[in-house]
């Protein structure tokens, strides 16, 4: 079966708590349930975590290596501007991996416009809300 892994970053757990007007009302486990189900349709497997330390994210990707995950969708939040160690680990994923922000980091302040994760990622999606994930997830699953 085809399997694919959903990671987010630090703070991402606070999502429908604070800031809707950047981040949406949803909660993550909104997002997560609507993006298992729509894995489900499609006959795929999906994982979904979420962590505040960068080193569990580094494991899951490693892990991610070996278990037969064909692609990981990440946001890796604030990581996504200082972490040269999550960049590493999935240049040593053979996959596919999309990155997914909720906002147009394009648009907010100039440290959110360097993106580590970018210089690896097969695709890029900024801006859409959660909606960011369903669209990597139908490339993923898509194939494209
Ligand atoms: O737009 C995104 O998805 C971000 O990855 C979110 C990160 C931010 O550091 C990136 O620059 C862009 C922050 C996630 C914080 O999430 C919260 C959600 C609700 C309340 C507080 C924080």
């Amino acid at each position: 079966m085809h399997k694919v892994l959903v990671l987010h970053g630090p703070n991402l757990n606070l999502l429908g708590t604070r800031q809707p007007e950047i981040y949406g009302r949803e909660t993550l486990a909104d997002i997560d349930d609507a993006l298992r189900a729509k894995a489900a349709d499609h006959g795929w497997a999906i994982e979904c975590r979420q962590s505040n330390h960068e080193g569990e994210l580094i494991d899951a990707i490693h892990a991610a290596r070996l278990d037969g995950t064909g692609a990981i969708i990440i946001n890796p939040a604030a990581y996504t501007h200082t972490s040269v160690a999550i960049l590493d680990a999935l240049n040593a994923f053979d996959g596919r991996v999309i990155e997914v922000h909720l906002s147009n980091v394009h648009k907010r302040e100039s440290f959110r416009h360097h993106s580590y994760v970018s210089l690896r990622a097969d695709g890029v999606i900024a801006g859409l809300g959660s909606r960011g994930y369903h669209a990597a997830l139908e490339a993923v699953m898509g194939g494209g």
